[in-house]
């Protein structure tokens, strides 16, 4: 396993959108372990191939508090939602930035697990936000872009400020 290089925004590289997994593999599989190790020693909640610039349909999540309940998702599609929230949520791949985004409260999602099966699940609290966040970056979006123009120019000051002082 391996840990690997998570893209750091603004990277363009977010911005490219995921294809589906066509079959999975061994190969698929490898990334999956890698991309978990990654995100557990991050530390986060969830992780999406975009975000290690791979742009396939694969994401990783654990929201336990043990961190012993991973779940993949690949090739993930919401096929209901219902309600609103607005989490405050944070990114790895725009480290200390965190803020509100609106979105569905619950979401079903169809994916493809490890196996190359199909599943159905239904999520709600953290859990869908976290998968809709995911989603989001297979699709070239990273949360920051919901914002209005003022935050995202203010977002990016930041961030520029802080690279410059860990250089
Ligand atoms: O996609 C990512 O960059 C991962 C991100 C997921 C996420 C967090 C919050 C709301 C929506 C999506 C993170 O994991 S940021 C880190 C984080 O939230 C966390 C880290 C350690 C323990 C608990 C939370
Ligand atoms: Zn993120």
């Amino acid at each position: 396993m391996a840990i690997l290089k998570i893209l750091q925004y603004p990277d363009d590289r977010l911005h490219k959108k995921a294809v589906p997994v066509t079959r999975v593999t061994d190969k698929t599989r490898l990334l999956i372990n890698d991309m978990t190790e990654t995100m557990y020693a991050a530390p986060g909640i969830g992780l999406a191939a975009t975000q290690v610039d791979v742009h396939e349909q694969v994401i990783v999540i654990d929201v336990s508090e043990n961190r012993d309940q991973l779940l993949v998702l690949i090739n993930p599609e919401i096929i209901a939602s219902s309600g609103f929230s607005d989490y405050e949520e944070g990114c790895l791949s725009v480290p200390g930035i965190y803020g509100k985004v609106n979105r569905a409260e619950s979401v079903t999602v169809r994916a493809l697990n490890t196996q190359n099966e199909s599943f159905v699940l239904e999520a709600d609290g953290l859990l869908a936000v976290c998968i809709q966040h995911e989603m989001d970056h297979l699709a070239g979006k990273v949360f920051v872009e919901y914002w209005s123009r003022l935050k995202q120019t203010r977002t990016l000051a930041k961030l520029k400020k802080k690279q410059r002082s860990t250089m």
